[in-house]
């Protein structure tokens, strides 16, 4: 360890560690603005400068590194103007609409400048450009009135997604962030991921808001509207209502969507169950009989464009199941449809993701299953927060309520899909009992747990070694594809999550406040409430689940059917 002096205090931080990381652990805290761990490092933006005894200039403690016997001031009056000044600078050109923005209560800049007491953000107002909204992208709104050019969306973007489709353009006052040539970001190969969204610190990035055509829906008496989350919604909605990060609010979620006046509250944890069975039976059939591989899963629309945009000669790795998103809308609108007696046509399907790709995949060809869209509106997590408020619920209060039948009952392997690895291990909980033939002693396949970017594993099955593989972050799958263009690798099948950590992580969840999340895993900390989650539950595997046996037996048939291929597969694009 390194000993230094932080305001007078002895600290002891271990080698390596920067200012900022050494006060953390004195429980110091030094704001920061532009700093992302190991995404954006730049130091440029001066909220985070200390004094440092000997040096001549103030470094910016967020990447400045420590040293033997160093002795560091943090909150001097002066360190304190001088942050105060960096905010009225930024705010002299900053829409300050702070009543009606999107990110009013959690923008990073506003508590900052609260926390300083910045008094006059008019103090140097001058020259202001004006930036038109960028809403060409189907997922979000660029709204450079707001940015900070922080240029975090820029380094999430490129480093951790490998995609780099925004940074910034011009010099110096006329520095704005776009895209080349000013492009709109729908016409660049951006994936939809929200990634950058969940980076912005400012109201700047947010995705498109649909909680008001949800309402009109409901308040339309010739629709039947239901209501389908995602496995990690229940993970993280609790923190948008002052719940510590890790709480499942599963049940108060059910009753909050109640109340919102859905006419039935299904679950994305039943069509997983039912992705599992199509994508297990799509996996031993291609092993038998000599298909493409290795298999790699087709959850995740962020992935799926990035695949067709950089991999096109590799699309046929692809499983052609649907998403359980859109095989819930395709089986609501066939089955459910049916079996209910409603026109497919006056059923409205509502999604609840962490995900803004989510909102690019129901406008996908080939996802509809009874010659209408299977899914109809697609809102994030923050948007669910949203819409409970606007309505008046009172989140705290609510009693903890189950899903609906039939399409609302689901097994532990599906919940466990919002986190990276959780597709892989619920398929091998399926796949591995139908090769061999007999019950699993042990379902947990814990090589594929944990938030690395790239895992790997091998199972040996009925006399086969089964080699997988589990991506999350784009960057991460990019690594895999570029092995499996080359000819260098020999998995069976592959897991790839666009978003680091998997959907607990998405671009829709609750943003998370730099201070938090460079400190700690979130992801983690979210996987665990899908992980418990999962070991509550009796039904752990996908082929036990009593409504998906019975939607075979009532309807698809077998796994694989031709039936099951129209209603539950799909085609993508080279
Ligand atoms: Fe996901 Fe999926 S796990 S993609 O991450 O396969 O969004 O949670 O709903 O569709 O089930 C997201 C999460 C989600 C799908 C499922
Ligand atoms: Fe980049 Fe994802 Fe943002 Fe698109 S949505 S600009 S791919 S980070």
């Amino acid at each position: 360890n390194v000993n230094i002096k932080i305001n007078g205090l002895n600290v002891s931080a271990p080698a390596g560690s920067t200012i900022l990381e050494a006060a953390r652990l004195a429980g110091i805290k030094i704001p920061t603005l532009c700093f992302l761990k190991d995404i954006n490092e730049i130091g440029a933006c001066r909220m985070c400068i200390v004094e440092v005894k000997g040096a001549r200039n103030l470094v910016a403690a967020c990447v400045h590194p420590i040293n033997e016997g160093m002795e560091v001031l943090t909150n001097t009056p002066q360190l304190i103007e001088s942050r105060k000044r960096t905010l009225e600078l930024i705010l002299s050109n900053h829409e300050k609409k702070c009543l009606s923005c999107v990110r009013s209560g959690k923008c990073e800049l506003q508590e900052l400048c609260q926390e300083l007491g910045v008094e006059d953000e008019d103090r140097f107002a001058g020259e202001s450009p004006h930036y038109e909204l960028d809403d060409s992208a189907p997922h979000m709104i660029r709204d450079n009135n707001k940015c900070i050019l922080c240029r975090r969306c820029s380094a999430v973007c490129e480093k951790v997604q490998a995609v780099g489709v925004i940074g910034p353009n011009n010099r110096g006052f006329e520095t704005f962030i776009g895209s080349a040539f000013d492009m709109g970001l729908g016409d660049t190969s951006c994936v939809s991921c929200g990634q950058c969204i969940a980076a912005c610190p400012t109201g700047a990035l947010y995705e498109k808001d649909f909680v008001d055509d949800v309402l009109a829906a409901i308040a339309d008496p010739t629709k039947h509207v239901v209501v389908q989350p995602a496995p990690s919604v229940r993970a993280a909605l609790g923190e948008e209502f002052g719940y510590p990060m890790g709480t499942d609010v599963e049940g108060k979620m059910a009753a909050a969507l109640r109340r919102i006046g859905f006419d039935k509250v299904f679950d994305t944890d039943f069509s997983a169950d039912l992705t599992i069975m199509e994508e297990a039976n799509e996996f031993l059939g291609r092993v038998q009989n000599g298909g493409v591989l290795p298999m790699m899963t087709s959850c995740s629309p962020g992935w799926i464009k990035y695949c067709e945009h950089y991999y096109p000669d590799l699309l046929d790795h692809l499983s052609s199941c649907k998403s359980p998103q859109q095989m819930f809308g395709a089986i609501t609108k066939t089955y459910y449809a049916e079996k209910m007696g409603i026109d497919p046509k006056d059923i409205v399907c509502v999604s609840v993701m962490p995900c803004t790709a989510k909102k690019f995949e129901i406008g996908r060809d080939d996802q509809n299953a009874a010659g209408v869209p299977d899914v109809d509106i697609s809102i994030t997590t923050r948007e669910l927060a949203r819409l409970i408020r606007k309505v008046g619920i009172d989140f705290r209060v609510l009693p903890d309520e189950g899903f609906d039948d039939p399409l609302g009952e689901s097994t532990g392997a599906a919940v466990i899909f919002g986190a990276t690895g959780g597709v892989m291990e619920a398929a091998l909980r399926t796949a591995v009992e139908k090769l061999t033939g007999e019950e699993l002693a042990n379902v947990e396949f814990t090589d594929v747990r944990g938030t690395e970017g790239i895992k790997e594993a091998v199972y040996h099955v009925a006399g086969m070694d089964v080699k997988v593989a589990v991506a999350s972050g784009l960057s991460n799958a990019k690594v895999l594809m570029d092995k499996i263009r080359a000819g260098e690798a020999d998995y069976h099948f592959i897991e790839i999550m666009c978003c680091p950590g998997g959907c607990v992580n998405g671009g829709g969840q609750p943003q998370v406040h730099a201070d938090v999340r460079n400190f700690e895993d979130v992801r983690a900390i979210r996987a665990k409430v899908l992980y418990d989650n999962d070991s509550a539950k009796t039904l752990r595997k996908s082929h036990d689940n009593p409504s998906i046996k019975k939607v075979y037996e009532e309807y698809l048939g077998e796994p694989g059917s031709e039936k099951a291929h129209h209603i539950l597969h799909t085609s993508y694009v080279k």
